[in-house]
Order: C-alpha cells, then structure tokens, then sequence
C-alpha cells in the first residue's frame, strides 16, 4: 500500500508555494492490499515549527488543521483543499510538512513539503529571510546591468507615469508590477517574497546597514554593512541618496495609520473604492482611492531624495517595500469590506473598457490591459513596453500575460479560484471578513 499526495500548481521542480488561499489537491492509494478503504488522517507532520496548513473537503467550508477522511482503494484520488493556516506561515522553503497517515496501519505516513510563501513585515524578517531577500534583489540588479533596469524603466517617464498614477487604475497597475518583480526575485530564489513597510510605525530593523541601508549624511548617502550585497546597487547612477525627515529608529513616516486608512471610503457595508469621475473632487465621495495621496504620498514625502519623486522613486529599492504597504492596505480594505467583486461598483467603478461610454483615462478602465504587458505602445502609451509579456509562474494560475485593470482585484481567488495570483500577506486572511 502507498499514499500519494498531489497539490495543483506545483512547479517544474515539483514545489508547491501555497498561501492563506485554499488549492485543490488530491490524495491517492495506490498497490492497495485489500478491497477496502483506508481510513487516513490528513495533518501536519509537526504542529510545532514551520508553516503550518489546514485542510478540508470543500472550498467554501472553513479548513482545519487535520482532516478524517477514507480513501477508495479503486485507485481514485479523493480530492481535498489545502491552504496555508493563518497565521502561521513559513520562513523557509520546505518548512510546512503535509503529512497523510493510515489510520491503525504501520506503514510510515506519506508526506509532502511545501512553504506557506507570504509578504511580512520587512522589520520582523528573520536575518535569514532578509538575507535571502536582499541576495535576490541584488543579483536582479547586477550591479545595473540586471533585469532590474526595466524596472526602473517603468516608472520614469511622464506618459509611463500616467499609466500607473492619478486614478483609478493606480492600485491594480502597482499590485501587477510588485507581482511581476517578485515573481522574477522567485525564480532567482523560490523563497523569496516582498517584504512590506509599515509606514505607519517605526521601522528601525529596515533602515539598518545590515537591510535597506542607513542614512549617513546630511546630503542622503546610504551605507551599507559589508555584507550587504545592496552596497553594489546601482540604477541611473551608483548608491542611494535617501534622506528621512523622520527618525526611522522611533517614529513612523508623515502619514495617516493604518486604522484610518481602513476608514477611508467609508463604513461597512457602505464603503466604496472610487466614486467615479474626478472632475468633481469637491463634492465627490471620497472612495479608498484616495489613499493615493495620504498615506501614499505622504510616505514618500516623508523623505527627501529619489524616494520623494515619482520619476526617480524605484531606483531606491525602498519603493517596493513602501508599495508593498500600500498593497496591502489595499488587500486589508477588500478584506474588510468583501470587495473582489470587480462587477461591483463598490468594488471598482469604471467597469467598462477606454472605449466605453463614461471611460476614464486608458489603463484606468476595469477591462484594460496593462501597459507595459500588453505591449501597447504609441500615445497615450509609452513609446516602448518593457517587461512584455507578465510572467506566468505555474504556482498559481493569474494573471495572464497581459493583465487587466480587474486582473488584479480578486488576488486571493476568494470568488474564482482561476483569479489566484499566488501572493499574499502574514496579516491578511483570505476570504471574506467574519461580519
Ligand atoms: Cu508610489
């Protein structure tokens, strides 16, 4: 008798990368010696360290750490759902064992190792978590010549700039380019995932020598430990000039908290992402879009250097940690308030397409492609399409190589599990908040 166990989206290398989103797997018993079902428990090898998983037999039902079940000895797999068990993820590969054991049988019970990858806070990180985030990124870089200059690319002109910023498409654009960035810092190491900065609190661990790097002079030169591979970092010019206005050692960054932000667009079940055309910003409902500007902006303003400007922001890694944030805050709000439902006014209110009657801005609109992934070019698109097509990974089935706007809305696969992007946050649960 043997047990098999399979989970979807595993990759080429046989790894599977879950998050707090349930995925199908199956559970098979092969070479059977009798003609009746065995009776398995379904759990983790070791409840006590690394990532922890829940199970269950349904999508919609709540999972839990161990599961009975009986598997048919016809051969045929009995299909179960398996998820990260919130909050408990990994901090290494391979460190959250599913275990499949035969109920009142000797046999060694049959296991699989996966990682419960999510974003964390980047002050938490483990030094090696960190390590091996900065390693990742550094060689993306490589010394300027690496990937990481499309990157850059992205986010420097004007017509670039319009694509991403000031409306209502600013929230999805920066989800897929935080995706596609950590998806190629993944296939450098599996592991990885973006770190997040809270903004909204002191972050002293992130601007040290040994992380993002510490600001040594009145000019915003950073230095780095000599150990830290960012010391060779380098975009339009070599280092980082980045000078805080905030001691990043005891306070946070000039901007709105984090509970406040949660409040913007208003109260349950009322509250809203955009409220529409921004002709008429006077009398308009302010929707949680608005968080563009505060605390958004006022993140990078909080700072003087390239973090400050929109055209200089990303050669400071910072900005992907500071979007990280901004990401999430948005994951929490749909979170809170149930809102992956991009048919939803609610949710998303310039549903149709650019050409539809009352469009916004092209890029902006629930049904357009992305630049620069959709290889659009020509005004009002940049004249060129870095990055073209997005990068599909087979540890999760979203997004497309050329994501929409409403790609982006229903990361977690909460209403279409073919919507799962593969990515998610250490405290943000998946699924619909309890009411
Ligand atoms: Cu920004």
């Amino acid at each position: 008798m043997r047990i098999e166990i399979d989970i979807d989206n595993e990759d080429v290398a046989g790894r599977n990368y879950l998050t707090w989103a349930p995925v199908r797997a199956r559970i098979t018993l092969l070479e059977p010696d009798s003609a009746d079902p065995v009776d398995i428990v379904v759990g983790n090898e070791d409840a006590s360290r690394g990532g922890q998983l829940e199970f269950g037999t349904s999508r919609d039902a709540p999972l839990k750490p161990t599961l009975n079940a009986s598997l048919p000895a016809t051969g045929d797999p009995l299909e179960i759902f398996v998820a990260g068990d919130f909050p408990k993820a990994s901090s290494s590969d391979g460190d959250a064992v599913m275990q499949v054991a035969a109920s009142g049988r000797p046999d060694p019970p049959a296991t699989k190792a996966v990682m419960v990858r999510v974003r964390k806070n980047a002050d938490d990180l483990a030094p090696a978590e960190r390590d091996r985030f900065i390693t990742a990124l550094a060689k993306l870089n490589d010394h300027g010549s690496g990937l990481f200059k499309d990157f850059r690319a992205m986010h420097r002109e004007q017509l670039a700039l319009d694509q991403a910023h000031q409306g209502a498409g600013f929230l999805s654009w920066h989800r897929a380019y935080l995706l596609d960035l950590e998806r190629e810092l993944q296939k450098i190491d599996a592991s990885v995932s973006l770190p997040y900065w809270r903004f909204d609190e002191p972050a002293p661990n992130l601007f040290a020598e040994d992380f993002l790097g510490r600001t040594r002079s009145a000019a915003g030169n950073i230095v780095f430990s000599s150990t830290n591979l960012l010391r060779f970092w380098q975009t339009d010019g070599a280092g980082i000039t980045r000078l805080p206005g905030f001691d990043v050692r005891t306070d946070p960054a000039f901007v709105s908290d984090q509970a406040t932000t949660l409040l913007m667009g208003g109260a349950k079940p009322d509250a809203i992402f955009d409220s529409g055309p921004r002709a008429d910003p006077v009398t308009r409902t302010r929707g949680f879009e608005t968080m563009e500007g505060d605390p958004h902006g006022r993140a990078h303003t909080s700072f003087q250097g390239w973090i400050q400007d929109p055209g200089t922001a990303p050669r400071d890694p910072l900005f992907f940690l500071l979007h990280c944030n901004v990401d999430r805050l948005w994951g929490m709000w749909q979170w809170f308030n149930d809102r992956f439902d991009g048919t939803q006014p609610k949710t998303f209110f310039f549903r149709g397409t650019q050409t539809s009657a009352g469009a916004t801005r092209p890029g902006h609109n629930l049904g357009d492609t992305m630049w620069p992934w959709n290889n659009v070019t020509g005004p009002p698109r940049p004249s060129s399409a870095p990055r073209t097509p997005f990068p599909v990974t087979a540890s999760a089935p979203a997004p497309g190589p050329a994501p929409k706007v409403g790609d982006m809305i229903d990361y977690h696969g909460v209403l279409d599990e073919g919507a799962l992007a593969g990515f998610c946050y250490d405290d943000v649960p998946y699924g619909v908040a309890p009411p």
